[in-house]
């Protein structure tokens, strides 16, 4: 059998990552766009790179730009795909109302570019293309749950680019016939997740937290909901997408719904770190009513120390700042669609996403530890604002 070729933007990405890994375990030749910067930002996917002089190399890396319709159509005529899964995006809500013009410039005119790009190179017919579709154009959600039938409210500049992307993305279905498929996928996690994203903040701060690395986490709205899966399952059910007979937009969900409170709750408790809340509102603390280490934690004490951590220290508090001008207070999702037509459903349990997480970032922090006390003075990236 002939082999696949696929083209995914934001392969540098947490999707990307897993969906080229994914591909790749399907025998696909893989080619991803990677941005230009000034320092590597490719470690999700420097395990997969090959020498060029490689023969049997599977995966290529172009430079590229959502922003640059040349460079895309370029690149799509050069690598003419089976399929494009558009992952690339300014996908931070937060960041969204900071940077709005671009990120409907990425976000919501790179997916009208990709597009023309298909239709330019008249590939309407051999080329299906994937959009990167969210639970965040349900917004201020007009029902629960939402599944595809429930009416768009976005809440944000992100939100509102990934709006005109989602409609673009089926005004070609039905102008050109291209074979388009939105995921409106909810909210998914992994260890590769970014660190400002409220879940990677929370495992990578508890890990520090237990080890004396940071003395306290804040976060913004505590009272959040959402419908948290993993990355790896998320994923498979773009490319399921992309192998139907007939294109279609599939919401794809747990089905499940937990408090950021809740996840920075068990986050801790994954450490053995029991943690109570008192005060309301802006005024809200977590603080320790019990700790002791897990058996996890207790590994660490081989190669650093462990926090003394004594009840009614301060760990969590709530910070403002964080908080955003128009929130999304709630998501839920009703893949049963997917299920029904895609034969999709996830297989990571909501514990052992957070087991995942806080695994990897215990790690991480052990070994900045390590050097730490080695006089090797490793600086943790933090961003202050998100
Ligand atoms: P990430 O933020 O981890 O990755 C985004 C990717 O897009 C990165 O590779 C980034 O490159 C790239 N990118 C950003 N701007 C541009 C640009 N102008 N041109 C080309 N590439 C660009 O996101 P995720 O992997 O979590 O999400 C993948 C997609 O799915 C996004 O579109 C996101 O909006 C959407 N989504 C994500 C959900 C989630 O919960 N994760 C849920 C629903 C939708 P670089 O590495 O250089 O920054
Ligand atoms: P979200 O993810 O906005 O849902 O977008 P994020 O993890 O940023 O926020 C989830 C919820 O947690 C609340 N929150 C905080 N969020 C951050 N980042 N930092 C904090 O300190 C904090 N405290 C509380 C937020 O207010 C929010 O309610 C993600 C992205 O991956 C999008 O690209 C994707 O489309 C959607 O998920 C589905």
């Amino acid at each position: 059998m002939n082999k696949k070729t696929a083209l995914v933007t934001g392969i540098t990405g947490q999707d990307g990552a897993y969906l080229a890994e994914y591909l790749l375990a399907r025998n696909y030749e893989v080619h991803g766009l990677k941005r230009r910067a000034s320092l590597f930002n490719t470690q999700r996917v420097d395990h997969l790179y090959r020498d060029p002089h490689d023969p049997r190399r599977s995966f290529v890396l172009h430079y590229g730009d959502l922003t640059d319709s040349t460079n895309l159509v370029r690149i799509v005529q050069h690598v003419r795909p089976d399929e494009i899964y558009n992952l690339g995006a300014q996908s931070h809500v937060k960041v969204s109302f900071e940077t709005p013009e671009y990120t409907a410039n990425a976000d919501a005119l790179g997916t009208l570019r990709l597009l023309e790009a298909i239709r330019l190179l008249g590939l309407e017919k051999s080329t299906r293309f994937y959009q990167a579709s969210t639970s965040e154009l349900y917004g201020k959600v007009q029902e629960t749950p939402q599944r595809e039938t429930t009416p768009f409210y976005p809440r944000s500049p992100y939100g509102a680019a990934k709006l005109y992307a989602y409609w673009i993305t089926v005004n070609y279905r039905e102008a050109y016939g291209i074979f388009a498929c939105n995921g409106i996928l909810f909210n998914h996690e992994s260890p590769l997740r970014g660190e400002t994203f409220v879940t990677r903040k929370i495992t990578r701060a508890a890990s520090r937290i237990a080890l004396g690395l940071q003395e306290r986490l804040y976060l913004g709205n505590l009272e959040a909901l959402r419908d948290w899966g993993h990355a790896r399952d998320h994923v498979k059910a773009q490319w399921l997408m992309l192998q139907q007979d007939e294109p279609d937009d599939y919401v794809i969900a747990t089905g499940e719904q937990h408090s950021v409170r809740e996840f920075c709750e068990k986050v801790f408790l994954c450490l053995g770190i029991e943690l109570e809340w008192r005060g309301k509102g802006d005024a809200e603390q977590g603080i320790v009513s019990r700790f002791s280490p897990t058996p996890l934690l207790a590994d660490c004490e081989a190669h650093c120390e462990v926090a003394s951590l004594e009840r009614g220290k301060v760990l969590v508090a709530v910070d403002p700042h964080y908080f955003r001008p128009t929130e999304v207070d709630t998501l839920l999702g009703d893949p049963s669609k997917a299920r029904e037509k895609l034969g999709w459903q996830p297989e990571t349990s909501f514990q052992q996403l957070i087991d995942e997480m806080v695994f990897q970032d215990l790690h991480d922090a052990t070994r900045e530890a390590i050097c730490r006390r080695d006089g090797f003075p490793i600086t943790a990236s933090c961003e202050a604002s998100f």
